[in-house]
């Protein structure tokens, strides 16, 4: 057994890990140990810096400090630890869908000519949805419109929701949240609002109320985080997904490989890590110019080869099927291989330890977003109006690299493996013949139990890849259908857990159902932001099936978590009617009533809640019997 294999569940990670402490170099895992213990109080959440009158901790063993400085106590405390969580997580992913509405309003006013609109028919299904009418209109004049309407979502003011949000929630949803908007109002002797004005207002909102000296109440505190997290899902997330998709492209199925053995030693490997496509999308463009390739094999390469990792190789693959580097945990080992002349990236969950780790190399650390600098690295800042020309100098910047690489630092893993990706809605649709009709049949009649819509990052603290690849085995064998994105969607893609082979391995009603319409049984739709895609996913089933999401055998996880926005993304799961699993803990076990309003108190006015778990069986074996419960009284008969 290899020395690091309790790191990560994945052999090629194992392998280089092994080379990174044969070679002195430093990884996320090596940083973990020098960091335990960690905190404990900021694990329960009791800390707080709120203001220079701190900062202070509460104790965890009920004695003396129980309150700060300000008299803010755990409940507080804890309470708006969380919300600040989510709102930054919202605000990271919706600032990513303002700058696709940006984008598409340019392209739209003609204000940028190095876009085009890719998918005229998908413009078309969302001015409608949006109420848009496209009668007599151009295709310039409708994606001004919807582009507006984007844009409107962030600075709406007033009660009136965000229009996607009102548009996209099955009606079912969004009554059952005015009347608990209603009914929480009469119990908290206060207004209480769950569905986003704007975006951007809910944002702030949550820092306002988490700002010294205001709101207290954890309630209160934990309904604006709903109301926060509802804004990213069913807006920011929303907007990004859908507007790039028509900028980009509707996703259609690829067959791709993963893992680090895509890294070709004969080739420039240039390795695209982070989130937002609309730079990648131009350095596809210019990897495959005869004149980039011409120059990279002039200098001994056989040609440049494009690669990506985490959630940028999502969006990309989905329309244009490059390979998978890898997730979250393997930025640094793909570095590592000594084979990579360029990492391009853009924002998020990008470890600032690439720059020094890059310079080991010969390998170019290249950030591209203003919003995103990282000391010792290269920076070429990324401007949508001159995208091409600037992506053109990135990838110059990687050829040029390439004759620094030094072939004895060269070390690649073999280890690949096939998975089909790229099933957003619409191609699910497809595979089905068209419609959503037969899953719903199939939920209905119990040939599929339910769906689990997973989403989740690595986490070092967690062996990489183990609770996504178990827990994914596990519920394939409950005839339980396994969508999700992110982190999760690479790693048990690496795991060949994407090919079709692994029919195999799934119990027979779905595997006879997936073998039928020529899916996998585990569904790759796409990066973080397409967390919206499954809620769309159970929209479409909410509509044909006629009963609210909470009614349906539908449940979500996010395992191996790590970043604030998975916890944004939890959050608008469990507000939106579904059972959510989570490992690690979230840092809320330092007050009492913050656990049980997410692990029960929720339960009742959302019909989602939270619940944790580090066992994968025994996670598989609690969505499976809340499934189990929700089918009880699920109609056999769909909607006419
Ligand atoms: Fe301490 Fe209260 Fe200031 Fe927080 S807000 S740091 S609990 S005094
Ligand atoms: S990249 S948010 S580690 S899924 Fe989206 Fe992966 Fe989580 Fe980042």
């Amino acid at each position: 057994m290899k020395m690091h294999h309790k790191k990560s569940a994945d052999p090629a990670a194992n392998e280089m890990l092994d080379l990174a402490a044969r070679q002195g170099l430093e990884t996320v895992w090596d940083r973990l140990e020098r960091q335990r213990p960690q905190c404990s109080l900021g694990e329960q959440g009791i800390c707080c810096r709120l203001c220079l009158m701190g900062p202070c901790r509460i104790n965890p063993k009920g004695k003396e400090p129980r309150v700060g400085v300000c008299g803010a106590d755990a409940d507080a405390i804890v309470a708006r630890n969380l919300l600040r969580m989510v709102a930054a997580g919202t605000a990271s992913h919706s600032d990513h869908g303002r700058k696709t509405a940006l984008l598409l309003r340019d392209v739209a006013q003609g204000r940028n000519a190095e876009y085009k609109i890719n998918d005229v028919e998908k413009l078309r299904r969302v001015a409608l949805r949006l109420g848009i009418s496209t009668r007599g209109k151009g295709m310039n004049q409708v994606a001004l419109q919807v582009a507006e309407a984007a844009l409107a979502d962030f600075g709406r003011q007033e009660s009136s929701p965000c229009a996607f949000l009102r548009q996209y929630m099955p009606s079912r949803r969004y009554q059952a949240f005015v009347e608990l908007e209603e009914r929480l109002s009469g119990r908290f002797g206060t207004p209480v609002g769950l569905l986003p004005r704007g975006i951007d207002r809910e944002v702030v909102e949550s820092l306002y109320r988490t700002n010294y000296g205001t709101d207290h109440n954890p309630w209160s505190l934990l309904f604006q985080g709903i109301c926060c997290a509802l804004a990213d899902g069913w807006g920011g997330s929303l907007i990004a997904t859908e507007l790039q998709d028509i900028l980009f492209g509707t996703p259609a199925e690829q067959e791709v490989k993963t893992n680090l053995g895509v890294i070709d030693a004969e080739y420039v490997n240039i390795v695209l890590h982070g989130h937002e496509p609309v730079l990648s999308e131009k350095i596809v463009e210019a990897v495959q110019s005869e004149e980039m390739q011409e120059t990279a094999r002039r200098l001994g390469a056989k040609g440049i080869k494009l690669i990506g990792m985490c959630c940028t190789v999502n969006e990309v693959l989905m329309r244009k099927g490059i390979e998978v580097a890898g997730n979250h945990l393997h930025q640094e080992l793909a570095v590592m291989t000594g084979a990579v002349e360029a990492l391009v990236v853009d924002v998020q969950c990008i470890f600032p330890a690439m720059a020094d780790l890059a310079a080991a190399f010969h390998t170019r650390f290249i950030s591209t977003s203003p919003q995103a600098l990282f000391p010792g690295g290269i920076h070429i800042p990324f401007d949508a109006g001159r995208a091409g020309e600037i992506a053109r100098t990135i990838v110059a910047t990687a050829v040029e690299a390439y004759p620094h690489r030094n072939p004895d630092l060269v070390h690649i893993p073999r280890e690949t493996a096939t998975a089909r990706v790229g099933f957003g809605v619409e191609e699910i649709s497809r595979h089905l013949g068209g419609s959503l009709e037969p899953l719903a049949e199939a939920l209905s009649s119990g040939r599929i139990r339910g769906i689990a819509g997973i989403v989740g990052c690595n986490n070092p603290k967690v062996r990489q890849d183990y609770l996504h690849i178990n827990l994914t085995r596990e519920l394939i064998k409950r005839d339980i259908l396994v969508v999700g994105t992110g982190c999760w969607a690479i790693g048990v893609a690496k795991a060949g857990l994407m090919d079709m082979k692994i029919l195999e391995e799934a119990s027979p009603g779905l595997r006879e159902f997936c073998a039928a319409h020529g899916m996998p049984p585990v569904l790759h739709m796409g990066s973080c932001v397409d967390c919206s895609r499954i809620l769309l996913l159970f929209v479409g089933l909410s509509e044909l099936m006629g009963r609210d999401i909470p009614k349906l055998p539908l449940v979500a996880a996010a395992p191996e978590w790590a970043t604030e926005k998975a916890l944004a993304i939890a959050f608008y799961f469990a507000a939106s009617g579904l059972p959510v699993h989570l490992w690690p803990a979230p840092p809320v076990s330092g007050s009492r009533t913050v656990t049980s309003i997410l692990t029960e108190g929720m339960r009742d006015d959302f019909g989602g809640y939270f619940f944790v778990e580090e066992e994968p069986q025994r996670v598989a074996e609690r969505l499976a019997e809340t499934i189990e419960e929700r089918r009880r009284d699920l109609c056999s008969i769909l909607k006419p």
